[in-house]
């Protein structure tokens, strides 16, 4: 087997949600060499956008969704630490999240492990998190910025009853705050009052990065 067998078994079996298959891939693209990032990029994220279009198609349900992510969800476990190395001592810390009615956790994750990768300090409340736990986390773990990350265009509108509720226990001037997911638009960003948005994982930490900085600077 070489490396485009391997891409091409993965991009497959995910949109089929063969998730042992899945694995053994992984684990047998990483044995041949493959760059983590390579399967990533080149097959699993493409197998699940064909998924999502499948499903607007109708030729895909749920079930059928929710299998494929499973799979992708599978290989993520084992790419996770090698995405996620860094010796970097921490650059900040990062409160991130699904919002309230939104089950949707692959991209979010895929976010906290380019972030850990970074070197930052990352804090995961999971999915369908309300907007009093982004508070309580806010006022626990005092992060540099808190991330929320919605999925459909139904829970996009919790950005803003999120930011209202940091607003309203007085905590809005004291964090950054990040929006993503892959409905939402940097104007629906700037729409609910967000610090920074960004449309996929790597720009996510580069944004977040750049935020730093300049509140770095304001305050030196
Ligand atoms: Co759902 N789903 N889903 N789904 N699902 C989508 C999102 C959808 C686009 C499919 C489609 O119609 N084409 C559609 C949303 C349409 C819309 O509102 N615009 C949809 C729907 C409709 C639904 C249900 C309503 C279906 C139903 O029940 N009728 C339902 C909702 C459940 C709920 O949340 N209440 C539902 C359920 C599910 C499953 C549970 C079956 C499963 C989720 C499994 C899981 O996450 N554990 C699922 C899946 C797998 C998908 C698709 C196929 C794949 C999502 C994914 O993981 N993509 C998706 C179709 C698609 O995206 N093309 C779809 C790969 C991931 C790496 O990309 O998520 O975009 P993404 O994350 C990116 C960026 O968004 C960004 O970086 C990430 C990494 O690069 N990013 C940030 C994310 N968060 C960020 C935060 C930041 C910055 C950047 O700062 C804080």
């Amino acid at each position: 087997m070489n490396e485009q067998d391997i891409l091409r078994g993965l991009y497959d079996e995910t949109l089929v949600g063969n998730a042992p298959a899945v694995l053994d891939l992984t684990h047998k693209g990483l044995d041949l060499g493959m760059a983590p990032e390579t399967m990533l990029f080149d097959a699993l994220i493409p197998s699940l956008e064909e998924v999502g279009a499948r499903f607007e198609r109708g030729d895909f349900f749920v079930p059928e969704m929710l299998i494929a992510g499973r799979a992708m969800a599978g290989a993520m476990e084992v790419l996770r630490p090698l995405l996620a190395q860094t010796g970097a001592a921490s650059v900040g810390t990062f409160v991130m999240g699904t919002v309230k009615g939104d089950v949707h956790d692959i991209g979010k994750n895929l976010v906290n492990i380019m972030l850990e990768g970074a070197g930052f300090t990352v804090i995961d409340l999971g999915v369908q998190v309300a907007p009093e736990k982004f508070v309580a986390a806010v006022q626990e773990h005092k992060p540099d910025i808190v991330g929320f990350s919605a999925f459909l265009t139904t829970t996009m509108p919790m950005f803003k009853a999120n930011i209202n509720a940091l607003v309203k226990a007085g905590l809005r001037d004291q964090v950054l705050v990040m929006v993503g997911g892959a409905p939402v638009t940097q104007e629906y960003a700037d729409a609910v009052g967000a610090d920074g948005y960004a449309a996929d994982a790597s720009t996510a930490v580069r944004r977040a990065k750049e935020l730093l900085e300049q509140r770095r600077a304001l305050v030196s």
